[in-house]
């Protein structure tokens, strides 16, 4: 039976938010600031300004993360009526055409839904190639083009409004998907309210051409459900966030020394002793496969894929709890492990015994996941030799290359890395740690995913008098996460080696999803653009001006974010 953490433990945990809210309020934070004088397009200008949005459609250059090029048109806006309808073109008739029409439908689905909620509009989904037919409302219409430019690839698509219509194309639904995020962006931000809006706002989406397409393949953010247990739905309302910029993979870190939280039917008392706790002895709890594969389809209906992490050798508290002959090295502390010390535990590096097990987690978890990669952890092992470490990495990414994956691992796993070994490196210790090893993995093939911990680490206090977090790796404030280049941080990779960015949220100090909002916005849309947008779009001054309008959305979608003063959120009359 799934252990779940009970309703009185989860009412306790609100209620110590609601209390915590209030503190920080009483402490003033949350209070409506405006720093920095007029923002562009006479926004935030100090007064009590009505939101931009009521002042006329939203432009182009008000994009998280920002676009490729926007061009401004000049002729009316296109509005959303309940007339409109969504409109989804024919698929290119290339091989898997009926697949990709079904995707495509499901594209069309999602917004009609997103917009139908706010509009309170019927907008239909139609099928059907060509122009819309004879005395028909163009609408918004999501086409397949492959005749794209190559360089669109796989997640880039054309935007064009006019008073007609609104154009999606794309060479594939991921491009279709993305563009119509886009689209939510150049709507007002109550489009985000998950309720009908009746204060007369107008969906009008002004004159653009958008085209765009990342600059990184891999965009990710990580969540930590093993010091804190979040359920399946509070992993959906993640994803949601991730998806509204653009992030294309999930990193569950779903095992560490507090908790285990994937079933491996194999090896039962990984869930039965391994998941019953957490951080601060709450109850813990674990994902079912049904779970798992809910979370894996929610990601994939938004494009995200899901990158699971089983920590090993190291991080295996839980593990030893649970098969105690695995921990050859007298390492585990009495269980449950409820603090959050880290480097202490190990696995035994060798033997058939612990083979064994990695090779039944690996099969389950192989089986499970339909994305490419696995991650296998590799952090922080302060018990075993280097030579002992390094076989036991080697042995796990061939039981992870033998099941169809590509084993991912943080840096220390570098040495272990390159042609069947470790495919991918997430790199937290950028600043100059493991730096030879990661340059020499890099020399052998490894990809890197740049997760540097004192930029991307959204579990870092903002400054050090805030609340929650930890701060071993510094503070990091909304400049820090945004000011930086994930191709040149560190010099010495070679050209070509970093495929992307990643922003990992560690939750020792965190135990709600209100919490969790608090981290992540306005953080994560900073990382979001450092891995979609050009190195020539990133620029402070206009980042902080087109974050400050995604309060708005934010309060509309039930979003809760930290009021940073550094970011110019308009002055809202209270
Ligand atoms: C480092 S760097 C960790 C995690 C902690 C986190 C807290 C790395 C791969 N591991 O075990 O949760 O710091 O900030």
């Amino acid at each position: 039976m799934p252990i779940r953490t009970s309703g009185l433990a989860a009412r306790t945990r609100r209620l110590l938010v609601i209390a915590a809210v209030l503190a920080l309020a009483a402490a003033g934070f949350g209070v409506h600031r405006a720093i920095g004088g007029a923002g562009r397009d006479g926004d935030a200008d100090g007064g009590a300004a009505a939101p931009a949005a009521a002042r006329g459609p939203r432009t182009g250059d008000r994009i998280i993360p920002a676009p490729l090029s926007v061009a401004a048109g000049s002729g009316p806006a296109f509005r959303i009526s309940e007339r409109t309808v969504v409109r989804v073109g024919a698929a290119g008739g290339s091989g898997g055409a009926e697949e990709q029409a079904v995707r495509v439908r499901a594209v069309a689905e999602q917004l009609a839904e997103a917009l139908r909620r706010p509009t309170g509009f019927p907008l239909t989904v139609e099928a059907g190639a060509g122009a819309a037919p004879a005395g028909a409302a163009e609408g918004i219409r999501l086409e397949l083009d492959p005749a794209m430019p190559e360089e669109t690839g796989d997640e880039g698509y054309r935007l064009t409004a006019d008073s007609a219509a609104v154009r999606i194309a794309a060479r594939t639904p991921a491009g279709l998907y993305r563009g119509t995020q886009t689209l939510r962006q150049l709507l007002p931000p109550q489009v985000e309210s998950r309720s009908r809006v009746t204060d007369g706002t107008d969906w009008t989406v002004a004159s653009v051409d958008i085209d765009d397409h990342p600059r990184y393949a891999y965009r990710g953010a990580m969540l930590d459900v093993a010091r804190h247990f979040f359920t399946p739905d509070e992993v959906k309302g993640y994803i949601d966030r991730l998806a509204l910029y653009k992030v294309n993979h999930l990193h569950l870190h779903l095992t560490d020394d507090q908790g285990w939280r994937i079933a491996v039917p194999a090896r039962p008392a990984l869930t039965e002793i391994g998941a019953s706790s957490e951080v601060g002895g709450t109850p813990g709890g674990f994902y079912t496969a049904a779970d798992y594969q809910e979370i894996v389809r929610y990601a994939q209906e938004r494009f995200l894929t899901v990158v699971p992490e089983i920590d090993l050798p190291g991080h295996s508290n839980a593990v030893l709890a649970s098969y105690p002959e695995l921990d050859c090295t007298r390492s585990a502390r009495p269980w449950p492990y409820t603090g959050i010390e880290v480097g202490f535990s190990t696995v035994c590096p060798t033997g058939d015994a612990v083979f064994a097990f990695t090779g039944d987690v690996v099969a389950e978890l192989a089986r499970l996941t339909p994305g490419p990669y696995l991650h296998i952890g590799g952090d922080e092992v302060k018990k075993l030799a280097p030579a002992d470490y390094q076989e036991f990495v080697r042995r796990v990414s061939a039981q992870v290359v033998a099941a169809g994956k590509i084993p991912v691992g943080w840096n220390q796993t570098a040495a272990a890395a390159g042609p069947a070994g470790v495919g991918l490196l997430q790199y937290w210790d950028a600043n100059g740690g493991h730096e030879q090893e990661v340059r020499e993995a890099a020399g052998r093939g490894a990809k890197v995913i740049m997760s540097p911990a004192g930029r991307t680490y959204l579990d870092m206090k903002y400054d050090s008098s805030y609340p929650l977090g930890l701060r071993w790796a510094g503070t990091v404030d909304v400049w820090s996460a945004y000011s930086w280049d994930p191709d040149t941080l560190n010099a010495a990779l070679p050209a070509g080696s970093v495929v992307g960015v990643e922003a990992p949220l560690w939750t020792e100090t965190l135990s709600s999803p209100a919490e969790l909002d608090l981290m992540l916005l306005p953080r994560l849309p900073a990382i979001a653009e450092l891995g979609w947008s050009p190195k020539t779009a990133h620029d402070w001054e206009r980042f902080r001006q087109r974050l400050a309008e995604e309060g708005a959305r934010w309060e509309a979608a039930g979003f809760g974010y930290e009021k940073r003063s550094e970011v110019p959120w308009p002055v809202t009359a209270r």
